[in-house]
């Protein structure tokens, strides 16, 4: 859990000012892999771990942050923050400033503490919540307010232009609007949104691979630009398939042939998994939990062998996790390659399942495994000041 107060002590004693608080989740996605820049569908959680940022004004015009958990702080001039970031931190910050700058919104000279616990590289949208913490802390001392969509679209911005990774919308989406209790169908084209409440019954246990991924590596980009190079190639037939959100397994059947053969599996996943997300909606809601496992069973065998996005290591966890008593669906989620796996657990097993897979696991890899359990979670808001 963050030390809410022990924040605020260390931003006053740095600054010698008393800060104001705001609250940012990250997330852990259920269902719904790589399908929301293909304007698709996915339905993340938010999660208990989380970012703070602490921010007061100054008197110049300056921007400092610093963070005792993220990394040695830094300061710039307002008028010198530039389009592009360098692999630093605090480009997720600073991203945030250059983006609100780029609309016009006058953030005045201030000082920033960020202090998080989401676990760092392990898929769990420690950026996003980086970015919309910081976000919100801005456009306090700038005194503007925008809608949370708003918010999450400009993170995003700040994430694509100037840190350099071609992420979706997802991440800082749910971090905006994630709700308790609630998992969220995000229809990523309109950003219409539907909560989806998770029984009482059942437990979030992330299991972390410890395998470290990168947004900003090569993989997820390639990625992308494979689905790009299909979606081109459906277009020459049906130039009304804008993205593959308007793409069917009929089209990937009929024009597949022409694809390069990785090209139409990571085509065929992104098309399968936008049926099988809303699919996956529809069972939560019904609680139908047996049709949920099922489709988060597939949705992980189509991001391992279509998509190609799955490890080893995650492969053992989630073959693990479906031998256990109470699990009702497990799989990789966020962007692959590593991370975690998410799986829905019967509260009753969920302690026998978090210790017994954390031993096997070990067993099998040699790798001591991280396991979490969570609640979904509320999304970003400000803390009150009597908040510990
Ligand atoms: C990462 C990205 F940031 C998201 O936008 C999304 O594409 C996800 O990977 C994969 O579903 O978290």
């Amino acid at each position: 859990m963050l030390d809410v107060s022990g924040i605020r002590e260390l931003h006053r004693e740095k600054f010698g000012k008393e800060p104001i608080l705001f609250l940012a989740p990250g997330r852990v996605n259920l269902i719904g892999e790589h399908t929301d820049y293909a304007d698709g569908f996915v339905m993340p959680a938010a999660i208990d771990f989380a970012t703070i940022a602490a921010i007061s004004p100054c008197s110049d015009a300056s921007a400092t942050v610093c963070s005792k958990n993220f990394g040695e702080g830094i300061s710039h001039a307002l008028g010198e923050i530039g389009a592009h970031g360098s692999h630093h931190w605090s480009d997720y910050p600073f991203g945030v400033l250059a983006i609100l700058q780029q609309e016009g919104i006058a953030v005045p000279g201030f000082h920033l503490t960020l202090e998080g616990d989401v676990p760092l590289g392990a898929g769990l949208s420690s950026s996003a919540s980086i970015e919309v913490a910081s976000m919100l802390a801005m456009l306090h001392v700038a005194d503007a307010s925008l809608p949370l969509p708003k918010i999450a679209l400009l993170c995003q911005r700040a994430e694509n232009d100037y840190v350099g990774a071609p992420c979706g919308i997802m991440d800082q989406f749910v971090s905006c609007c994630g709700a308790a209790d609630h998992a969220l169908l995000l229809d990523c084209r309109s950003l219409d949104y539907r909560l989806a409440p998770i029984p009482k019954h059942l437990s979030l246990v992330i299991c972390n691979t410890m395998v470290k991924h990168s947004h900003a590596g090569g993989e997820y980009g390639s990625r992308r630009a494979e689905v790009e190079e299909g979606t081109a190639i459906l277009q020459r037939h049906r130039p009304e398939v804008r993205l593959l959100r308007d793409a069917t397994v009929e089209d990937l059947k009929r024009w597949g042939h022409e694809m390069p053969p990785n090209v139409l599996k990571r085509c065929r996943h992104i098309v399968t998994e936008n049926v099988r997300t809303v699919a996956a909606a529809d069972a939560l809601e019904a609680n139908d939990l047996n049709t949920l496992g099922r489709l988060m069973a597939e949705a992980h065998v189509s991001y391992r062998d279509d998509f190609e996005a799955s490890c080893p290591e995650a492969d053992i966890m989630v073959e693990l996790a479906n031998k256990l008593e109470g699990c009702v669906g497990a799989r990789l989620t966020g962007g692959g390659f590593g991370g975690c796996t998410v799986n829905l657990v019967e509260s009753v097993h969920a302690k026998q399942f978090a210790s017994k897979i954390s031993a096997a696991y070990e067993a099998r890899t040699g790798i001591h495994p991280e396991i979490y359990q969570s609640h979904a979670s509320a999304g970003a808001h400000k803390l009150e000041q009597d908040a510990s």
